[in-house]
């Protein structure tokens, strides 16, 4: 897919039950503070920082709904697992993802960010097993590709998978915001993803 207009379209905020009601697709990505979820969306939609990219974890405490193309949706849901805002964010963080995670009616798709240095935390494991109890099935990005060498990629790869208990035969999507690499391959995801919904709804 090729992007040519984006536009930050709603802002929701952790104590809304409310959400929009859109008319297109919605592709969401979850992950903890600071694992990349804005540099990664920033990445696919070629803007530098629409996205808001912090360098202290824990500020994005909203939903944000990019319109994309006029033809879907990424929703940047609010990174969990920073201890500094644990508590009172817990408590509004779970209830806020669940509702839009259960009662989106156009959520097609969910990708889960990983930092690839980092073994999954219990966050991360609960965020992951939440997801794959409510029927989902997350598309895991490792991020911060670039932070690794070549030759442990595969081992690192290997420990996510088997720390979260995915098959082994799951992919997991490399990406690094700093080299852009592995952009086309989850711009091709995506693509594959909203043409299958198309075929579904025909
Ligand atoms: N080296 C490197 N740093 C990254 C990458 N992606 C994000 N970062 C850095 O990690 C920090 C958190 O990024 P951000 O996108 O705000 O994470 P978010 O909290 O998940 O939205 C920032 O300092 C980014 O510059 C990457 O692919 N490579
Ligand atoms: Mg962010």
């Amino acid at each position: 897919m090729v992007i040519k207009n984006v536009e930050l379209e709603t802002v929701v905020g952790v104590t809304t039950k409310k959400l929009p009601n859109n008319k297109l697709p919605e592709i969401a990505f979850a992950g903890r503070s600071n694992v990349g979820k804005s540099s990664l969306i920033n990445a696919l939609m070629n803007r530098k920082s629409l996205a808001r990219v912090s360098a202290t974890p824990g500020k994005t405490q909203t939903m944000n709904f990019y319109n994309i193309n006029k033809e879907l949706y990424f929703v940047d849901l609010p990174g969990y697992g920073y201890a500094k805002v644990h508590k009172d964010f817990r408590a509004s963080w779970g209830p806020m993802i669940e509702n839009y995670l259960l009662n989106s009616k156009n959520l097609v798709a969910v990708f889960l960010l990983l930092d690839l240095r980092r073994t999954p935390s219990e966050d991360d494991k609960m965020m992951y097993d939440w997801m794959v109890h409510a029927g989902f099935h997350p598309i895991i990005i490792a991020t911060k590709s670039d932070k690794i060498r070549k030759n442990d990629l595969e081992k690192a790869i290997n420990n996510i998978k088997n720390t979260l208990g995915t098959e082994v035969s799951n992919t997991v999507l490399k990406f690094s915001a700093l080299k852009k690499t592995g952009r086309d391959e989850i711009l091709a995801k995506i693509d594959e993803i909203l043409q299958s919904k198309e075929t579904e709804n025909d």
